[in-house]
């Protein structure tokens, strides 16, 4: 990588927002292949993922990082729809029904984009029924799903559940993390992985692909 792809780069691994956003315009107007674009992206967040693993980065560099890849994102996604560039896969994520706490579920939606997959967000509070209506709508390869608290996390069985009486369990791999989550609980009720963190959800889902 040089010049402006590696400027970009680190743009992003710094979470400098508007360089990145500088940097991707630039790299268009230079001509350059919008998926070469996206590769400078995608590595410079394999690296902010190795170094939050590492305990070199925190949540907070790793979410400034995330912001200046979506708003990098943003101009690129245009081009490479034009390009007919696919997505590694694609994933519907959501926070489940009666738990609004999403700052750990975002910060998996940036993450999963910055590895070149499809997210389709669904927010906060997700019943089981609105899971398995956009499952139905979307067709995604994944379902990741966040709780924090203790009382929610059966919203998660629930779903699963829910996905099984829609017949639509074998269609889907369903992922499953937050703070009270752990790898028996996801073997408990059926889940097919359990991620404990943001970087470690991109690695289980390319994984899994
Ligand atoms: Co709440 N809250 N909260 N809260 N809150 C906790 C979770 C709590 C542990 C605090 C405490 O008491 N020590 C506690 C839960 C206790 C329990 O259940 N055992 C708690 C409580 C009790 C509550 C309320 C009930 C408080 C009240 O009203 N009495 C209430 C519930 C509201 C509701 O949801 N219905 C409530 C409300 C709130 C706020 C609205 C004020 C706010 C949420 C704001 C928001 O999200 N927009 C809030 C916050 C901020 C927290 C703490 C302080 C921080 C959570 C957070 O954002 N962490 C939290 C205490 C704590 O965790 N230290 C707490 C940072 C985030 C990056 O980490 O979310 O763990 P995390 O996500 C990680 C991983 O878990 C993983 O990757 C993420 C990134 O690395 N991950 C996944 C998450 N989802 C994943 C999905 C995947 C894979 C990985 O899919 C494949």
């Amino acid at each position: 990588m040089e010049g402006l792809l590696e400027e970009l780069y680190t743009a992003i691994l710094e979470g400098q927002r508007d360089v990145a956003k500088e940097m991707v315009e630039l790299s268009l107007q230079e001509g350059l292949d919008p998926a070469d674009v996206l590769d400078a992206m995608v590595k410079a967040m394999g690296e902010v993922g190795r170094l939050f693993e590492e305990g070199e980065y925190f949540v907070p560099e790793m979410l400034i990082a995330a912001r200046a890849m979506k708003t990098g994102m943003e101009i690129l996604k245009p081009r490479l729809v034009d390009a007919d560039i696919q997505p590694v896969g694609k994933i519907i994520a959501g926070t489940v029904k009666g738990d609004l706490h999403d700052i750990g579920k975002n910060l998996v939606c940036m993450m999963l984009e910055g590895a070149g997959f499809q997210v389709v967000d669904l927010g906060t509070d997700v019943s089981p029924e609105a899971f398995v209506a956009a499952v139905n709508e979307h067709q995604p390869d994944f379902m990741a799903i966040s709780a924090l608290l203790t009382t929610t996390m059966p919203s998660m069985q629930s779903t699963i559940e829910a996905l099984k009486m829609a017949g639509l369990r074998d269609h889907v791999k369903v992922l499953i993390g937050g703070a009270p989550i752990n790898n028996a609980y996801a073997e408990k009720i059926g889940a097919d992985g359990y991620a404990q963190d943001a970087s470690r959800a991109v690695k289980l889902a390319k994984s899994l692909i």
